[in-house]
């Protein structure tokens, strides 16, 4: 062969079009070619023969794929070869720009009719919105062109070529491509045709580009409108009275468009017969003394990366998907997004004008492979590939330029850095000088106006936040963003409420982007959900593309739970006078006039009363107070508390009237202690048994057997946890990574030795020691029982020995009991999980599940399902019979049919099948959660450090007279 085959040469295309603006609201004929279509799969590019794509072609023994769709999701037990998923690595040897011959290659093939009412005058365009890696394309045997550029739209002119009756469009799609090593996108490779194909009229004189232009004066109030048109058109906004000519300059007052208030004003665009619907939203985004506005104020990022993804189509996603996708960061107070790493599917973006959200929208563009090598040869650094890149550039501004929601351009993801990059951030700042222009690896600040960063710890956004981070004089004068903080990784993540509150100190840190919406888990025969190494690849990269949210089925997992309290709009405390509650309205723009604010007062976590509240008209970033009513009587020894809720006064686009956007709760009156048993009796002591009321202990061993007739196993102190991905770590963290040295320390087989066990006249004293082999240090544990009539009270004292070199996982005891205890009741923090640095959901109230809804579905199981600040805690079975723990202080729960060693040992979640025992963990402490899985770990304020730790727990049998 001589030289390069055209998808491995360094051109980004071939015989097609300009990019240009995207958009779903012309009235001139378009004709979808979704559906099935024959295909069929080649192991090699070069294996396969053209003759497919000749008219006449018998494709009878072809197989069929669904269009827009990955071939690898589709067929039957992966006949078409399966997805494979790396993070970094490129998954074929780094020899750029060629491709392995094995190189699978999919051929398309699809017939069609024009429909009777195709008009006869004008050409026509044919549209690919997306397909991975490279297409070439054939109608009626004559070659289109060629593309690369997955996640980008290119168009062919094929008015010529069309026949009424029979088309016959071809595509050749090889996985790889040079294209590939653009797209190193951490995410599962996933050839095929997956977004539209469309066919479209274009009337003659009919719009090619047009760009809309709609700016927001904040001092005057009015809007600038301007729109560019390749060809003479008309404008007419019929709200605001106007008809003008394109490229006609207007000013009039206007409202503005905000994520927050998305106002879009109509119109339309004539020209050729042809009608574009244009949806016009007036802002203007700036960076000015060094913090980025919009429309005047300051913005701040309540944001997620977004992946597109669905668990059955991968990232072929339907409309309603993107709707729910939208839906639920609206819900959540989601007010941003980064379309990480490419552009979004274009309806998406329609969705974000419509619904209000910020867009930072991204170029599909990462080479982050490289950085293996030391970023020998990367593309962003080889003018060779700069007219591949600075295509990307423009096919992602022309496609998407017309978009309200649109405020940052990113050149792309981690590319190191290069002179590529310079000239796409000129090529964009040119073409569009209305928005800034993003790229996270750009430390000099030379080619962005945002200084933008990944997952720094809290003190040096703090820093950043101080201005006293140094570096380039550029990068001083700049805004900070984190495109990607907290690492949404399995259970966590852990201190959003700690970085929020930076971004609420300092001016310049304008909020970020957790790392990120959805858990990239497919759809898998055996394993429920399938990640990296559950589809036979050969290199992958494990669960690190379960990191969002949402679990795959788009179920909110704790963390956006938690994130949704911790980014609340507004914010409801204690007010300064006693009997008032504060408000401070955290809005952009609007006052509080969308909410209805309730109260409730709450004694021993039940609800007594309730009732609206009147909180005083506040205007976006003010605060106020409002009196709350005389606390309701109570019985008088009860904890009592307020409870105040902002709620939806009307339904919304996204939500229902009475959704919940934001709550407070603070103590009016503190517990009371837990009761001493009494009267104090002495233990009855026989056949090797001690009993105190309703516990019976081993005499030997000091281990609690049964309580109140209930077996109970396993009993003793705990301090392991199924390590979480955050506590494992990323294998590149810098930092110590507590997961890892828990178990080479051997903190999962601790050792039990009983020291002694004496009963008195009051009770009985255990004392014992737990340690691991081979280490020297340890805890000394103290269990004291005391026993009334109905309860046994234990209170357990530990004293660490040695040096303990680590930080525990948790401290509490645990016990094994009967698996029909199947109903958890408690008062305390719920309805769901909290550890230390995830509890900001978490409120005091009365709280029920089952034992199999305590549980947390992590896509990989791992630690989860504690529950916070429990006071007691009822476990019963079908008739009511069961156990009541209560504790001094409150305690941790968690509660599960399988033991830490079996969660520890599952890799998916069919993997957990229930045993006969109820494994019950009442911690008196957990170890934080962090976000080591790619960013910093645990704040040292929710570490578990070994320490003297003394806390006590009441049992009493339930329902048994
Ligand atoms: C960062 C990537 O930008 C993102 O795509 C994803 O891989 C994320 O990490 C982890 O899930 S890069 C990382 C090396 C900081």
């Amino acid at each position: 062969m001589t030289g390069l085959p055209w998808y491995t040469s360094f051109a980004p295309e071939h015989g097609t079009l300009p990019p240009r603006a995207w958009t779903a609201a012309s009235d001139a004929a378009r004709l979808p070619l979704g559906g099935d279509w024959a295909f069929r799969l080649s192991p090699a590019a070069d294996a396969a023969d053209t003759a497919f794509t000749e008219p006449g072609f018998d494709a009878g023994g072809w197989r069929t794929v669904t269009v827009p769709g990955h071939w690898v999701l589709q067929g039957k037990d992966g006949e078409f070869g399966g997805p494979a998923y790396t993070n970094v690595v490129y998954p074929f040897p780094v020899d750029p720009p060629h491709v392995p011959d094995e190189n699978p290659t999919g051929d398309h093939l699809r017939r069609f009719d024009l429909p009777d009412d195709w008009p006869a005058e004008g050409g026509a365009v044919l549209r690919f919105d997306g397909v991975e890696s490279c297409a070439q394309v054939w109608l009626n045997g004559t070659e289109l062109g060629w593309f690369k550029g997955s996640r980008l739209a290119h168009e062919f002119a094929v008015g010529e070529l069309l026949r009424e009756r029979d088309n016959v469009l071809a595509v050749r799609v090889h996985q790889w491509s040079s294209g590939s090593y653009l797209e190193d996108q951490d995410q599962w490779w996933l050839p095929g045709v997956f977004r539209e194909v469309t066919l479209l009229h274009r009337p003659e004189g009919a719009v090619g580009d047009h760009f809309v232009h709609a700016s927001y004066d904040h001092a005057t109030g009015t809007g600038e409108l301007r729109v560019d048109c390749d060809v003479p058109a008309r404008v007419r906004v019929p709200e605001l009275g106007l008809d003008l000519a394109a490229g006609e300059s207007v000013r009039m007052p206007v409202e503005p468009w905000s994520a927050e208030v998305p106002r879009l004003y109509d119109g339309e665009l004539t020209a050729g017969g042809e009608r574009i619907g244009l949806r016009i939203g007036f802002r203007s985004v700036y960076v000015e003394d060094g913090v980025l506005k919009a429309n005047g104020r300051r913005i701040l990022f309540r944001g997620v990366n977004r992946h597109e993804f669905h668990p059955e189509t991968g990232r072929t996603l339907d409309p309603e998907t993107m709707r729910a996708d939208v839906e639920l960061m609206k819900r959540h107070h989601v007010n941003a997004v980064r379309t990480s790493h490419y552009p979004p599917h274009p309806a998406f973006l329609d969705l974000c004008d419509t619904y209000g959200l910020w867009v930072i929208d991204e170029g599909d563009l990462e080479t982050h492979g490289f950085e293996e090598l030391g970023w020998r040869g990367n593309p962003v650094d080889d003018e060779r590939w700069t007219p591949a890149l600075l295509d990307r550039a423009a096919r992602l501004v022309e496609r998407d330029k017309n978009h309200p929601s649109v405020v940052l351009w990113s050149l792309g993801n981690e590319c190191g850095t290069g002179a590529g990059l310079t000239a796409m951030a000129r090529w964009i700042h040119d073409r569009d000088p209305s928005r800034p222009v993003h790229y996270e690896g750009d430390r000099s600040c030379a080619d962005v106006d945002v200084y933008s960063r990944m997952y720094p710890p809290h003190a040096e956004v703090a820093e950043i936040g101080r201005r006293e981070d140094g570096g380039p004089a550029a990068r001083r004068a700049l805004p900070l963003v984190l495109c990607e903080y907290a690492h949404a990784m399995g259970n966590g993540p852990g201190g959003l409420d700690e970085y929020q509150r930076l971004f609420e100190t300092y001016e310049r840190c304008q909020g970020g982007f957790v790392w990120e919406w959805i858990d990239h888990g497919l759809v898998h025969p055996v394993h429920g959900f399938g990640y990296g190494g559950d589809f036979g690849e050969e290199l992958h990269d494990g669960n690190f593309v379960c990191d969002g949210l949402l679990f795959p089925d788009r179920t909110p997992s704790p963390g956006l739970l938690a994130y949704k309290k911790v980014i609340e709009p507004v914010r409801i405390a204690p007010g300064e006078r006693p009997g008032t509650v504060a408000v401070r309205n955290l809005h952009d723009v609007a006052d509080l006039s969308a909410y209805a604010f309730r109260w409730e007062f709450l004694a021993d976590g039940e609800v007594v009363a309730e009732g609206p509240l009147t909180v005083p008209p506040t205007a976006a970033g003010e605060r106020t107070e409002a009196a709350l009513p005389e606390p309701p009587a109570h019985a008088a020894d009860a904890e009592t508390l307020w409870t105040v809720r902002a709620l939806l006064a009307a339904a919304t686009p996204w939500a229902e009237s009475g959704h919940e956007m934001a709550w407070g709760q603070w103590p009016v009156t503190g517990r009371r202690p837990l009761a001493q048993p009494s009267p104090a009796r002495r233990p009855a002591v026989e056949d090797g048994r001690i009993v105190l009321g309703p516990a019976v202990l081993d005499a030997r061993s000091g281990a609690l057997v049964s309580l109140g007739g209930l077996a109970v196993s396993g009993f003793g102190l705990d301090v392991w946890r199924a390590p979480t991905d955050n506590d494992e770590g990323a294998p590149w963290q810098p930092d110590v990574r507590w997961g890892p040295l828990w178990r080479q320390l051997g903190l999962h087989r601790m050792r039990h030795r009983t020291d002694g066990v004496a009963p008195d006249g009051e009770g009985v004293t255990v004392r014992s020691r737990l340690a691991p082999a081979g280490r020297d240090f340890g805890l000394a544990v103290t269990y004291r029982w005391s026993g009334g009539g109905a309860a046994a009270r234990l209170d357990v004292d530990v004293v660490p020995e040695g040096t303990w070199p680590v930080p525990l996982p948790r401290l509490g005891v645990r016990l094994g009991l009967p698996a029909a205890l199947d109903r958890a009741v408690w008062y305390g923090g719920g309805p769901g999980e909290a550890y230390p640095d995830t509890r900001a959901a978490a409120r005091l109230g009365r709280w029920e599940s089952t034992v199999a809804g305590l549980q947390t579905p992590y896509v990989r199981p791992q630690e989860n399902g504690a529950r916070i600040d429990t006071r007691w805690l009822e476990l019963s079975d079908g008739a009511g019979a069961g156990l009541r723990v209560a504790g001094e202080p409150s305690f941790w729960f968690t509660a599960r049919r399988w033991t830490h060693a079996e969660l520890d040992a599952a890799a998916h979640r069919p993997d957990l099948v229930p045993g006969d025992t109820l494994w019950l963990n009442l911690d008196h402490a957990l170890h934080g959660i962090g976000s080591q899985s790619c960013g910093p770990g645990v704040l040292p304020e929710h570490r578990l450090d070994a320490s003297p730790a003394s806390f006590a727990l009441s049992f009493a049998p339930l329902g048994r007279g």
